[in-house]
């Protein structure tokens, strides 16, 4: 068998484009045709382990055979019943959760690609990730229906919609009920793309990153194994949403991975995981500094002591922040930077190698350097742009933006860092105007797009504003139409409105009425000035 739909495949970057892959380590050594799906689940069920406990939610343990039959049955759902090829896009929709985890792998057992989204987005932000990937089917929680059938009358292509969550005569548990729960993983090529993740990029349209099978064993095998090192008796804990890559590398694919197993929570903020990490007997974390932020002022009374390991990424985890950690549970964080593009973490550390404030070295298997302009080196102490390559690497789907996230087979993730005498890496900030939020990022521009909407709105910047929880809040900076006062009612109005219009976490938590913006001569916006107070 091999892949019959060409879209993903045609419309990757062309070659000169590409960023350099390079496969340093034994383990990254992958045969030409693989399925990723084989090396996380039939391998432990072929093995004899598939009693072990693998996928783990309220009220459900499924272990690694369970899960295995679960995702036969929707594979053959999606087959037989909905008649997918290899490389048809399917978009999936549903809060963290083992029945997302099970749609997850059979899509791509089936080889097609997975197309997660974050549940809290809205109708008009799907259609851009429906458009571009082509998207004619989904998988999607049925407490999410209204949403994603308020994206037909604007991506008229969307066809059936398989709902799980319910007991629907014609719902997808119904149809996996009447499957079998034998499926042979689809023959695919270890470079065929396997799943495409669409961030929101600086200018507010979002970007795909396409990933390949090799992709997802490449991040187990590179920050998996050489950083994180877990175990099979470990249990996976965390916040970050399967449709983000941080969540689907570190609830999904590391547990997998080693035969370990992922306890995947509909709602999991800080105070969530207070609750959980001792309930579960969770041993590995994955979430965000704001949320080991929160949960440190509460930690009091709370039986932590399974837990072992506690990765933090998405933003820079503060010097303060790891020490009182250390302080509180005894455990030393792991910082870590990674990017949709990338899939998951390249620069990190070990406990024994951790340096408070620092990100760390590169993770084996990755190289990475600090660039001027010219993307010459500059020398260590000296902040400049961070250039990364290794097994993974940036693969738009169709979009220019490419050529500036890959420049001579490097890729520019667009923060600034400085490297110090000892290799260390050093965060400093984000190159552009991109807000990142309690572990979020959120494009400015698309906040102002939403606020625009409103009619007391005349003009309007979105900048981050520094925050001690958050690490930046969005900040609103507006000029009102003739008629309208800026007041607290109006404030909660707009913040109401921006939230019914895009995904809530991205409102403006303050809003500053001004009589005009700083622009320049050509008219354009200078977000710094804001920035400057
Ligand atoms: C920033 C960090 C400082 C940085 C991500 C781990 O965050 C992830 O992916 P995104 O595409 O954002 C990427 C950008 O976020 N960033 C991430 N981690 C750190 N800055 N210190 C950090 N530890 O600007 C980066 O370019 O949303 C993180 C794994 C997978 C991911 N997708």
């Amino acid at each position: 068998m091999t892949i019959t739909d060409d879209f993903a495949r045609s419309h990757l970057p062309a070659a000169a484009a590409m960023p350099d892959l390079i496969f340093t380590l034994p383990e990254l050594q992958y045969p030409p045709r693989l399925n990723c799906v084989t090396r996380l689940l039939d391998h432990w069920v072929r093995a004899g382990e598939g009693g072990r406990p693998c996928l783990i939610g309220a009220g459900v343990e499924w272990s690694y055979a369970e899960t295995q039959a679960k995702v036969n049955r929707i594979a053959n759902v999606l087959v037989q019943h909905y008649g997918i090829t290899p490389g048809q896009r399917v978009l999936l929709r549903a809060p963290n959760g083992p029945m997302l985890a099970a749609c997850l792998l059979a899509v791509i057992k089936a080889g097609a690609i997975a197309v997660p989204t974050m549940p809290m987005l809205r109708a008009r932000e799907l259609t851009y990730p429906m458009e571009k990937a082509r998207i004619s089917l989904a998988l999607c929680d049925v407490h999410l229906r209204d949403e994603l059938e308020g994206t037909r009358m604007l991506s008229p292509a969307l066809g059936p919609v398989g709902y799980f969550g319910d007991a629907a005569a014609d719902g997808l548990e119904a149809l996996m009920d009447a499957a079998s729960d034998q499926f042979d993983a689809v023959d695919t090529a270890a470079g065929d793309v396997c799943l495409i993740g669409f961030t929101s990029g600086t200018t507010g349209v979002p970007k795909g990153s396409m990933h390949f099978h090799r992709d997802l064993l490449a991040v187990c095998d590179a920050y998996g194994a050489q950083v994180l090192r877990p175990v099979a008796a470990d249990r996976f804990i965390g916040s970050p949403p399967l449709a983000f890559t941080f969540g689907l590398g570190g609830l999904l694919l590391f547990p997998l991975h080693v035969g370990a197993s992922a306890v995947l929570l509909e709602r999991a903020g800080p105070d969530d995981l207070l609750q959980a990490i001792p309930q579960y007997g969770a041993t590995v974390c994955i979430s965000a500094p704001t949320a080991y932020r929160v949960m440190l002022g509460k930690l009091a009374g709370r039986d932590f002591s399974r837990l072992r390991k506690c990765v933090s990424a998405g933003e820079t985890l503060p010097k303060a922040t790891f020490d009182a950690w250390l302080g509180a549970t005894g455990i030393r964080m792991l910082d870590g930077i990674g990017s949709t593009e990338m899939f998951h973490i390249f620069i990190a550390a070990r406990e024994e190698d951790t340096r408070a404030g620092a990100t760390g070295k590169p993770v084996p298997g990755y190289e990475a350097k600090v660039v001027d302009a010219e993307l010459n080196e500059v020398p260590d102490g000296t902040p400049g742009r961070l250039a990364v390559r290794g097994p993974t690497g940036c693969k738009y789907l169709d979009d220019p933006r490419q050529a500036s996230y890959v420049q001579g087979g490097w890729n520019l993730t667009g923060d600034t860092y400085i490297r110090d005498a000892d290799g260390y890496f050093w965060f400093q900030a984000r190159s552009d105007d991109m807000i990142v939020s309690a572990g979020y990022n959120i494009a400015g521009p698309e906040v102002e797009a939403a606020l625009m909407l409103h009619p007391a709105v005349a003009e309007c910047a979105v900048i981050g504003w520094p925050d001690p929880a958050r690490g930046m809040l969005v900040k609103a900076f507006i000029v009102l139409t003739p008629g309208h006062t800026g007041d607290a009612a109006l404030t909660t109005d707009l913040q109401d409105f921006v939230k019914a219009t895009i995904a809530p976490y991205k409102y403006p938590r303050a809003i500053d009425y001004v009589a005009a913006l700083p622009k320049t001569a050509t008219g354009k916006l200078q977000r710094f000035r804001l920035r400057e107070g």
